[in-house]
């Protein structure tokens, strides 16, 4: 792939997580090279460090469940402006979590950029949960359930900061979900959003689905962002999440979705979340991690094209 500038931005966000641990997410990745593998590959580099977020805003709700919405809300500003930013300054923000709350900040600030230069923002959701849930269907509390609704435009979320740009719910391509809770069922049944779910995946293979949906970017002239969940992958090759769910994507279907978003030159940004260093062993989730990043940024195993039959 062509070398790109690639924006490092730390997003130690845990405050939409029910356990503690995703604050070291951001260092754990440096740990596990991901600055020198882009750097490697032929990438020009740089890292802002961690963005912070202290000035807490005055918000309530009345689902007694919700916790930390004022720490995730102020985490959503933040993210927000920064993700313009390293969009407006280089090829590629890549963000690391940091729960995935960070995506209710990181992607309404790369829709906002695109929206600047007439693209339509699509995004791939590689997670095994939708994270479809509003403010009044969580019953977890844990906001990072909720991103995809509330950058979708889902009404409900007047207490988040309101978005520029909301992404078209047939914008969305999900890939890897096995974990839909019903009022999460409901909200996707009444949307076109484009859902694989592993049943899916094991009768059909997961390129089918991406090839398709990557085709619909490229038509519509759209720019792509992933959010890459560490629970998309089968969890004995990537302990270190808190959200865990038997049946996930293997280690070389993850490689290969990277390896085929990599081949169709499309992806703008992307998001690296829920990785728990606490729950990590001797950081082989970390690794993968960096490594599935590789894949999408240009690590191949023979240097011509793949064979086609
Ligand atoms: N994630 N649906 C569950 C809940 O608590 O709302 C799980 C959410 C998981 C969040 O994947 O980032
Ligand atoms: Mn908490
Ligand atoms: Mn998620
Ligand atoms: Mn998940």
């Amino acid at each position: 792939m062509t070398s790109k500038t690639c924006t490092l931005v730390g997003a130690p966000v845990q405050s939409g997580a029910s356990q503690p641990g995703c604050i070291m997410g951001p260092d754990a990745f440096r740990t596990a090279r991901l600055a020198e593998t882009l750097g490697e590959l032929g990438h020009s580099v740089s890292d802002t460090g961690n963005v912070s977020a202290t000035d807490l805003p005055d918000v309530s709700h009345s689902n007694g469940a919700i916790h930390d919405l004022a720490q995730t809300v102020a985490w959503a500003k933040a993210l927000e402006s920064a993700a313009f930013e390293a969009a407006q300054s280089s090829d590629m923000p890549i963000f690391l979590g940091g729960d995935h709350s960070l995506s209710i900040g990181t992607v309404p600030g790369i829709a906002r950029h695109w929206a600047t230069k007439d693209r339509p923002l699509f995004v791939l959701w590689l997670d095994a949960h939708p994270d479809f849930h509003t403010l009044e269907t969580t019953s977890s509390g844990n906001l990072h359930g909720t991103p995809v609704a509330y950058f979708s435009g889902l009404p409900g979320f007047e207490v988040y900061p309101p978005l520029a740009a909301p992404v078209d719910p047939a914008n969305l391509c999900m890939l890897g979900i096995r974990s839909v809770d019903p009022a999460e069922n409901a909200a996707l049944a009444e949307r076109e959003v484009d859902v694989s779910d592993m049943r899916a995946i094991d009768e059909h293979g997961i390129a089918a689905p991406l090839r398709a949906f990557l085709e619909r970017v490229r038509e519509a002239n759209g720019a792509l962002h992933v959010s890459l969940d560490v629970d998309f992958l089968e969890p004995s090759i990537a302990p270190a999440v808190g959200t865990t769910v038997p049946g996930g994507a293997t280690f070389r279907e993850a490689h290969l979705v990277m390896e085929m978003l990599c081949d169709s030159g499309l992806v703008t940004s992307l998001d690296m979340v829920e990785l728990n260093p606490f729950l990590d062993e001797r950081g082989r989730t970390a690794s993968l991690m960096v490594d599935l990043c590789a894949s999408l940024m240009g690590r191949k195993v023979l240097d011509r094209p793949t064979r086609r039959f």
